[in-house]
């Protein structure tokens, strides 16, 4: 019998996904799920055939020049692939993949969960009825925004902006969107939404903001101090892609000093640490990198990374290689 590839994984995966890669691979799991360290992921890549990380793990070049020859492929358990050197595992000629696609309806509910959530003072109302500090009912208590008839700006109309726009939608927005290329027309009409090819064109007129782009070195601090500037005072911004696209620091002085009305942010700079000015203000939503958690979610991502190792291995090239250019 041909001996079974070692595959080691990272962090603890769903039981399910647990189970099928014992039945098919000769694999090193982490029940405990320790984050493992970067000597640890040196010392796991010098022997094992398949590499599974997820965002928590820093697969920086010192990880991938310390893997050993029968390293061929990290099939990464995410989307994102900003915590992986792609052009360090080029060199090597590792291939890489992702898991795009089957978290892009659960990313996008909680997008959609946020940009209510905020406007709507969702979590400060909650806070005021657990605290016992609720009065009842008050004609001008906890007035929040309307969310219809408002415009929502996303920046980067990919598969969870789209699913965005289309939830936003049926909220009664008006969707506007910022892409480095203008999606297809039929795409365009269906979600009836207006492109705007600059940027900062569209910051400075929308009511909401919506952060939907990867993070790659093209778009770090996209959203800089300057452009946070650009926006109106009472607009509201929203982050599920990743912390590094916005100037955090920027982001929190303004919120302080109330130059914009509010932030929903399920994604940080320096997760998991969360800046504590942050914590200190009412009109933030802060949740610990949720947005794709759900089971259903977190098992096609497994199956996506089983499919992909099988392929490789079989000598095909995997479903959701990844490669620099499309970032
Ligand atoms: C994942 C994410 O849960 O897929 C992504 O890019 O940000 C998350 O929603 C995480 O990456 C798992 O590794």
């Amino acid at each position: 019998m041909p001996q079974k590839i070692l595959v080691v994984v990272t962090r603890k995966l769903p039981d399910p996904i647990e189970t099928r890669m014992m039945e098919l691979f000769d694999v090193r799991l982490n029940l405990e799920d320790a984050a493992m360290s970067q000597a640890e992921l040196a010392a796991a890549v010098q022997q094992a055939d398949v590499l599974v990380p997820t965002v928590t793990d820093r697969i920086d070049a010192a990880v991938i020049a310390a893997a050993g020859p029968r390293l061929k492929l990290i099939a990464s358990f995410g989307t994102g692939v900003d915590h992986i050197d792609l052009a360090a595992a080029r060199q090597r000629s590792i291939s890489v993949t992702n898991t795009p696609g089957v978290l892009t309806e659960d990313t996008a509910d909680m997008t959609m969960a946020l940009i209510l959530a905020v406007p709507r003072r969702l979590a400060e109302g909650e806070r005021l009825v657990r605290a016992g500090e609720w009065k009842g009912w008050g004609p001008t208590s906890m007035l929040g925004h309307r969310i219809s008839g408002k415009r929502l700006g996303i920046v980067g109309m990919g598969r969870i902006g789209s699913a965005v726009a289309r939830r936003a939608r049926g909220f009664g927005l008006a969707v506007h969107y910022h892409n480095r290329r203008r999606v297809h027309p039929s795409l365009e009409h269906e979600l009836e939404a207006t492109y705007w090819e600059s940027l900062d064109q569209m910051l400075s007129r929308m009511d909401i903001i919506s952060i939907n782009c990867p993070h790659t070195p093209a778009t770090f601090h996209l959203l800089s101090a300057r452009r946070l500037k650009l926006l109106r005072k009472h607009a509201y911004i929203v982050n599920t892609s990743r912390g590094e696209v916005i100037d955090e620091v920027a982001l929190t002085r303004m919120l302080e000093q109330g130059e914009l009305a509010g932030a929903g942010l399920d994604v940080f700079e320096h997760e998991p640490a969360i800046n504590p000015k942050l914590l200190r203000l009412d009109n933030v939503v802060l949740l610990p990198h949720m947005s794709s958690s759900t089971i259903e979610g977190r098992i096609d991502m497994g199956e996506k990374v089983i499919v992909n190792i099988k392929t490789f291995a079989d000598g095909h090239t995997p479903p959701d290689r990844v490669i620099e250019t499309m970032f």
